[in-house]
């Protein structure tokens, strides 16, 4: 299929036309299982971190000045422990409604057709922080989100070879990652004709080189064009189910309402959806939010845009003045229908005053970015038109800044009894002091904690409660 084709880079289309034993001479150290490790020396840097164990990392802004992520500076969410997986004894079960169930090892995987795309990775939570009100989770801003380029099979021919019953519906991905206390196992769907789709892929690479640990080594789904939650990592098994898994993390967990909700409102169970596509987004990468720049000085606006699902993101539209005038970005970049595009535009600020400047993006369907962001209750798939304040001066160092720094410098109490045993035993209490949440949106967190395995002692509960909502208030 000519479409399909264009997906793939050049030079790995080349690769294909030769097939495995022509991959293998052009790349032979890739292809010893023997050699390949995870490619963990590269250290993450200047990361924020949203909680150090589980391991969750978001990039921050500067990340956005790179087209293609550096490993250096991809975030990371993961739900649980890490998991260490021995490439000697890992093997990839697949099974469930299928003629043929297969174990597949790294070394078979890696002598099949290789493919290669770039394609933008977003956790559903990105932008978590920004919905009003505020709820539980990991408080996201700009990067929850990287752009990469993922070497791998594509998913279709692994299901190819084990021959996918007529009967199946979805594909079920368990990765070698193992929950704490009482939470459950991470376990993702997709449907079938998304796992049969060419972009579709079980990567071992990421940027040209193995994956990470903390990326999934050996081997992680890749769902171009869906949000990040679906691509599981460190696969061990895939699944073919006749209908849609009932596990968490499809059924409670990744869900929001199809269509607007009263903020701040619970939603029925039954009126939720799998969060699935990405949608048209952009972030601006340069100037800072509340920068100050010189009257007549020019200023090169950047941004990136991308959209979901595959469908190509257009170049964006560019506001100086809150949105009541827009005008064409410069392209930059472009790597493909699921990568981002890095846009500019030069600016040269006419006179003083503030400015509101926005960057809106589209795809070729004619989705855009919408001006109001819809709340829904876990506050996933933040993409309203983003935008920046500017403040033109006429002169630069006469601006001086003034400290805001008290508020942040405030001493928060000191925790009750039976907070550290009951709390912070599973994670270290750098996920807690993000969250910003009502008295009873506390009550509830407490709970599910309880029902996750956390040790709550009845007689400290009160007080555990009294401290969270009283250090911890809703934005
Ligand atoms: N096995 C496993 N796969 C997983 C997760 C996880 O916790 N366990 N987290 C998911 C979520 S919610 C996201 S956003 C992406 C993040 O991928 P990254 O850590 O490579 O950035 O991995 C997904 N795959
Ligand atoms: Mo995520």
């Amino acid at each position: 299929m000519a479409m399909n084709e264009k997906l793939y880079s050049r030079r790995n289309m080349m690769r294909l036309v030769g097939g495995a034993a022509a991959a293998s001479a052009v790349l032979p150290s890739l292809y010893s299982a023997t050699t390949w490790a995870p490619n963990d020396g590269k250290k993450k840097i200047g990361m924020i971190v949203r909680s150090t164990r589980p391991e969750d990392l978001e990039m921050p802004m500067e990340g956005f000045q790179d087209d293609i992520t550096p490993v250096e500076r991809l975030f990371v969410r993961t739900h649980h422990y890490t998991p260490k997986v021995n490439l000697a004894t890992w093997k990839l079960k697949i099974g469930g409604l299928v003629d043929k169930p297969l174990e597949l090892t790294f070394e078979q995987i890696q002598k099949m057709p290789k493919v290669e795309l770039v394609a933008v990775m977003e956790c559903a939570g990105n932008g978590r922080s920004f919905f009003k009100p505020s709820m539980a989770g990991l408080q996201w801003q700009y990067g929850g989100v990287g752009n990469v380029r993922w070497g791998g099979v594509k998913l279709a021919d692994v299901l190819k070879l084990a021959g996918v019953s007529t009967n199946g519906v979805e594909v079920l991905f368990d990765g070698a990652d193992v929950p704490v206390g009482q939470q459950s196992d991470f376990q993702r769907s997709i449907p079938l004709t998304k796992a049969l789709s060419p972009e579709t892929m079980l990567a071992y690479e990421l940027n040209n080189e193995p994956l990470p640990t903390s990326h999934g080594f050996p081997v992680r789904l890749v769902v171009p064009g869906w949000a990040s939650d679906s691509w599981v990592k460190w696969v061990t098994g895939i699944t073919v189910l006749d209908k849609p898994f009932e596990g968490f993390y499809m059924k409670s967990a990744y869900r929001a309402p199809a269509g607007p909700v009263k903020p701040g409102t619970a939603v029925d169970a039954a009126a939720m959806q799998p969060v699935t596509r990405l949608h048209p987004k952009s972030v601006i990468t340069f100037p800072a939010d509340n920068a100050k720049v010189k009257v007549g000085e020019t200023v090169n606006i950047r941004g990136v845009v991308w959209s979901g699902n595959g469908n190509p993101v257009t170049l964006g539209k560019i506001s100086l003045d809150g949105g009541s005038s827009w005008e064409d970005v410069r392209p930059i970049t472009y790597n493909g229908p699921y990568a981002w595009r890095t846009v500019g535009y030069t600016w040269q600020p006419p006179a003083e005053g503030y400015y509101r400047i926005l960057l809106r993006a589209g795809d070729h369907t004619g989705e855009s970015q919408p001006h109001v962001q819809a709340w829904n209750p876990s506050g996933y798939g933040w993409n309203v038109t983003q935008s920046i304040g500017i403040e033109v001066v006429k002169d630069l160092d006469s601006a001086a800044t003034p400290a805001n720094t008290a508020a942040a410098a405030a001493e928060t109490p000191a925790p009750p009894a039976g907070f550290k045993s009951a709390c912070v035993t599973c994670h270290e209490d750098d996920v807690i002091r993000q969250q910003k949440l009502s008295r009873t949106q506390w009550d509830r967190e407490i709970d599910k904690m309880a029902r996750w395995g956390a040790n709550v002692k009845p007689a400290d509960r009160a007080a555990i409660l009294d401290y969270l909502s009283k250090t911890y208030p809703p934005r």
